[in-house]
Formats: C-alpha cells, structure tokens, sequence
C-alpha cells in the first residue's frame, strides 16, 4: 500500500494542503458556459423555453471547431488567401470560409435561428426549416482581424443575436436585421489568443469563459467583467492620423501629451477583437475614426460595432460613433460602416467633451 493510500484508509481523503493553489483551483466547482446561461435563465426568466440556450451552444460548438483549426492553422494548408473577395472588397482568407461555414453550419441546425448574415455573405440567408417560428437572428464576423492570422496573431469570432419580429412572409429578409443595436438581445465575442477566451452579455452583465482543452469546454473565469473607470492605453491605427478629422487630432494629442493625468501609452493590434479585449480588461480607449479611405469608419455595424458596444456598456464602458451612442444608430443595410470610439467611462467622457468642442 502506498503512503497516500494507507492516509485515506486510516483518515479518509487526503486534505488539500492550503498552500496547494492547483489543488486548490481544481477543488473549486467549474462552471460551463452552458451551465451558467442556463442558471442565469433560471433566475431571470423561469419561464424560459432554454431556445436561447440552445441557440448559444451552437456558438460555442462552432467556435471550438474555429479554434482547433486556428490553432493548427500552420500544419494543415490553411494559412493564405482563398483567392475570393468578399462583398466588403476584401480578399477572403481560407480560414474566413471555414469559420464562416462552420457558424452557418451549427446555428442552421438550431429549430429557433431563422436569420443568418455574415460579414463573408453578401445577403443574409433564410434558415429554410425554420421560417415559420423562429425567433431569432444571428449576425457575425466569423473570423475578425484575419489579415493577422499568417502571423499568429490574435483574431477573433464576433456575434450579435437579435429577436425576429413576428411570423416571416418570407422573401428578403434584409429589414428583420436592420434594428437598432439597444435591442440587441445577446452579443459575444470569442478571442483566439494565448488562450481561447468567450465573452458575452445578455443584458445581465458581461461573463467570461476559458476553453480548458483538457475537457473541451468553456469554464467560467471572468463572472460580472467590469471596465476600469480609466486605462493607461489609447489603441488607434496611427498611420491614418492625417486623414482623421481635426478633433480626433486633438483628443490624441491630448492623450499623448498627458492633458488627461499621465501621458498615454498606444498598444494596436489591428484585430478588433483583441483590442476591445485588453481595452475590456485593462480600461483605455479604443478608436477607429472616419478617414479619407473610409469616410463612414470602416468597423461594420451591426456585426461588429454593435456587438462591441453593448459588451461595453454592459461593462460599464460607452461607444460611440463620434455623432452618437453606437447603440442608437438605425442601419440602413446589413454591412454598413460605421466610427467606432469605446472605451472606459473617463476616456470616453473625456471624448466626447473633445469632439463636441466643449474641452
Ligand atoms: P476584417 O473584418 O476584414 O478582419 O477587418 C476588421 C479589422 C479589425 O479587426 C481591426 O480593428 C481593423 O480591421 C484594423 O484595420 P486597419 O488595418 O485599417 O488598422
Ligand atoms: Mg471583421
């Protein structure tokens, strides 16, 4: 009989020694992102069918099979362009189609997903079985900021899940998605960087979820995220400096120049997702104004300004347009661009004195 063996006959099971922490960590109870919507639906809605959930799960099954790919993206002829432009006149990546056919493949299965619209897809697509009692669209970025991934760098999925009105008369269903991004019902993104990472809100806070590969599951590691009040970072693609308008120039001077406290530092990545992440965690501002190439800002709407914006003020953050809260925008079509400024509270309030001439 071994040592430990001979301890747990004569007292039992073997005490974590309190200076353990990975006993410790692995003691305390792991809850999946499955688990957790579901005991959040419990709470809020008990009369919850579990669609909602089910309609998540989707996400994550979907996502998981993004990252595996991602990850093996070197090893398996994955890397480089699929020789294809997409409707935003830009060149799609192999791993773009993958992800993208991997989400309509899992959410087109889901009984109450009636809408898909992709940034990869020119228009939105009718999930045919489900026309008649579907209650909700999902629209997304598959694989964001995937001009990077030849390079390992961080890229990311982005989802906004919005309530279809009614029953469909089928036909183009274009106008079910233009809604304004405050109805938005859930939003998420999934980071694929040193870790996989799933945030998302439903209205109820903003959680977060590490895969464990081990097990293959989203385990929560980040309950109730907050944006700190103020950050130590501003994130811009400052190449495009001269093409910004004016009070941009200003606001980043401002930063630079330690108007606001101490002077900034800047941290780009060029993939939305990992930006807003750090930005999420660490608090700062992350801008991408109108410039001359993209008069409109070039982040899209509903697929990716929205769903970034509700995580933020979820968090406790705001975002903006410039002109607007990004939430109050009405789209006028699926793959509209628009600025994107987000970030902490201080910044944010910061810029918005700054652009309306008011500091
Ligand atoms: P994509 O959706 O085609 O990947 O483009 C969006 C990406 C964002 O992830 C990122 O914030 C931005 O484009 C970077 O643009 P730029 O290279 O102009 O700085
Ligand atoms: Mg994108």
């Amino acid at each position: 009989m071994t040592a430990s063996a001979a301890h747990s006959a004569a007292e039992g099971p073997t005490p974590t020694p309190p200076d353990d922490p990975i006993a410790a960590a692995e003691d305390r109870s792991m809850i999946t992102v499955q688990q957790h919507i579901f005991e959040q639906q419990r709470h809020h809605f008990p009369a919850a069918t579990g669609e909602f959930s089910w309609l998540l799960s989707g996400i994550t099954l979907a996502t998981k099979r993004v990252q595996a790919k991602v990850r093996r993206a070197g090893l398996t002829n994955l890397l480089g362009t699929e020789g294809e432009v997409n409707v935003q006149g830009e060149v799609q990546q192999k791993l773009d189609v993958y992800a993208n056919d991997v989400l309509i493949q899992a959410l087109s299965s889901r009984d109450c997903v009636g809408v898909l619209a992709s940034e990869e897809n020119d228009h939105p697509m009718a999930v045919a079985r489900n026309q008649m009692n579907a209650k909700y669209a999902v629209v997304f970025d598959p694989l964001d900021g995937s001009s990077n991934i030849d390079v390992n760098v961080s890229v990311g999925t982005i989802f906004s899940i919005l309530r279809l009105p009614g029953h469909s008369h089928g036909g183009d269903r274009t106008d079910d998605l233009l809604q304004h991004g405050y109805r938005q019902v859930a939003a998420g993104y999934v980071c694929y960087g040193s870790s996989t990472i799933l945030v998302y809100t439903a209205g109820m806070g903003v959680h977060g979820f590490t895969l464990d590969p081990s097990i293959g599951a989203f385990v929560l590691s980040h309950e109730n995220m907050t944006m700190p009040e103020r950050g130590k970072y501003y994130s811009v693609n400052e190449a495009y400096r001269d093409s910004f308008p004016p009070e941009y120039r200003t606001y980043l001077d401002r930063l630079r120049t330690g108007k606001f406290g101490d002077p900034y530092g800047l941290r780009y990545i060029g993939s939305l997702v990992a930006d807003f992440h750090r930005t999420l965690l660490k608090g700062g501002i992350f801008l991408y104004p109108p410039t001359s190439s993209h008069p409109e800002g070039k982040l899209r709407l509903l697929y990716e300004a929205n769903p970034i914006a509700f995580i933020a003020e979820q968090a406790g953050g705001m975002a903006s347009a410039g002109s607007e809260r990004v939430l109050d925008i009405k789209p006028t079509s699926i793959h509209q661009r628009t600025a994107l400024i987000v970030g902490s509270k201080s910044e944010m309030d910061e810029f918005e004195r700054c652009i309306n001439g008011r500091g």
